[in-house]
């Protein structure tokens, strides 16, 4: 019904808008004003300033967004290859800034600058080889060197070389959860399949497979040592999800059928990320926020979410990963249950 009443709001402004160029049609026909169908001077000084106002705008928004958004991007990576990909990201951030600051004031000013002026005429350029070979040349330069280090980066991103070998977790997503699983004392993850789902054995880990006795599946909260490289292996129970851990720089679709994997290496422990400056002050902010609600406050965690709209409680899809050090990491696997203990 609501819909209804818009659709039926935008049609009466549409034909309110051509009215009035008919009325002023008409108005200017009967006043015998220039018909000739081109804008007369005061036309083109008003679009002209249009344009600079519009400029103007475009500016401030510049401004404001960065003033505004910049203080509410993700804070410094928690990962190694995240500063790689961080940096490579501000610097397409500042050569596209740069580029807009330098093309969009000439091309609005000028548009004001040289507007239609009685009398004035425009000198006709038909075709310009050097100005061609400029803006062809630089732009294109500027887009390789960005694609093959962009792609250089990758590369090494996703092969990465490790010192050791990395702790192996599974990431089990489905309608709307996540489970984990680490490899257990052997680093080798049993065989599973959705076919084996059966009671407590919510991943359909084979029994049979003696790589799987000692997996450990866990929910809720995974701790991982800081430091250590970690290897995920993402499976999905039913539809395409994407594994999503913003402060390590690590996403990941988890594909029906097929196992997907990426390797990195935490670096900040949950305690350390909690006494970052800029975590410290964006959680402030929630906090505010959530005070005013009547909300308890929040404490940062490193959380898994799911990046591929899934399904009406995709947003809800929600994993704590607590990076601990080394011994404290220890002592939890030693709390946790084989997949052995719990059948
Ligand atoms: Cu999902």
């Amino acid at each position: 019904m609501v819909t209804l009443l818009y659709i039926l709001i935008a049609l009466f402004t549409l034909l309110v808008i051509w009215q009035l160029i008919r009325i002023s049609e008409i108005t200017s026909a009967i006043k015998k004003e220039d018909n000739t169908g081109l804008p007369n001077h005061q036309e083109n000084d008003l679009q002209g300033k249009l344009l600079f106002g519009f400029l103007l705008l475009m500016l401030i928004g510049f401004v404001y967004s960065i003033v505004q958004w910049g203080p509410r991007v993700l804070p410094s990576p928690a990962s190694i290859h995240g500063e790689k990909t961080d940096f490579l990201f501000y610097l397409t951030i500042a050569i596209i800034s740069v580029a807009f600051l330098i093309t969009q004031p000439i091309l609005f000013y000028f548009s004001y600058k040289y507007r239609g002026v009685k009398g004035r005429k425009a000198s006709y350029i038909e075709h310009n080889n050097k100005l061609e070979l400029i803006w062809t040349i630089i732009p294109g330069l500027v887009l390789v060197v960005l694609i093959s280090y962009g792609l250089s980066t990758w590369v090494k991103i996703m092969n990465p070389k490790f010192d050791e070998d990395p702790i192996v977790v599974e990431l089990y997503a489905k309608q709307f959860g996540w489970t984990a699983r680490i490899a257990g004392d052997d680093n080798k993850l049993g065989y599973a399949n959705v076919r084996y789902i059966e009671g407590t054995n919510i991943l359909g880990i084979d029994k049979n497979d003696p790589y799987g006795l000692d997996d450990i599946v866990v929910q809720n909260t995974i701790k991982l040592p800081v430091n250590k490289p970690v290897k995920l292996k993402m499976r999905s129970q039913d539809v395409i999800h994407s594994a999503y851990l913003p402060h390590f720089r690590v996403q990941m679709n988890c594909v029906p059928g097929a196992i997907t994997e990426f390797s990195f290496v935490p670096n900040k422990t949950t305690s350390e990320m909690r006494q970052d400056p800029k975590v410290k002050k964006q959680l402030e902010q929630i906090n505010k926020i959530r005070e005013q609600k009547g909300e308890s406050a929040y404490e940062f965690n490193y959380i898994l979410l799911c990046n591929k709209i899934c399904g009406s409680a995709h947003y809800n899809m929600q994993m704590i990963f607590e990076v601990v050090s080394d011994e404290e990491y220890q002592n939890w696997m030693k709390e946790q249950k084989t997949f052995a203990q719990s059948l």
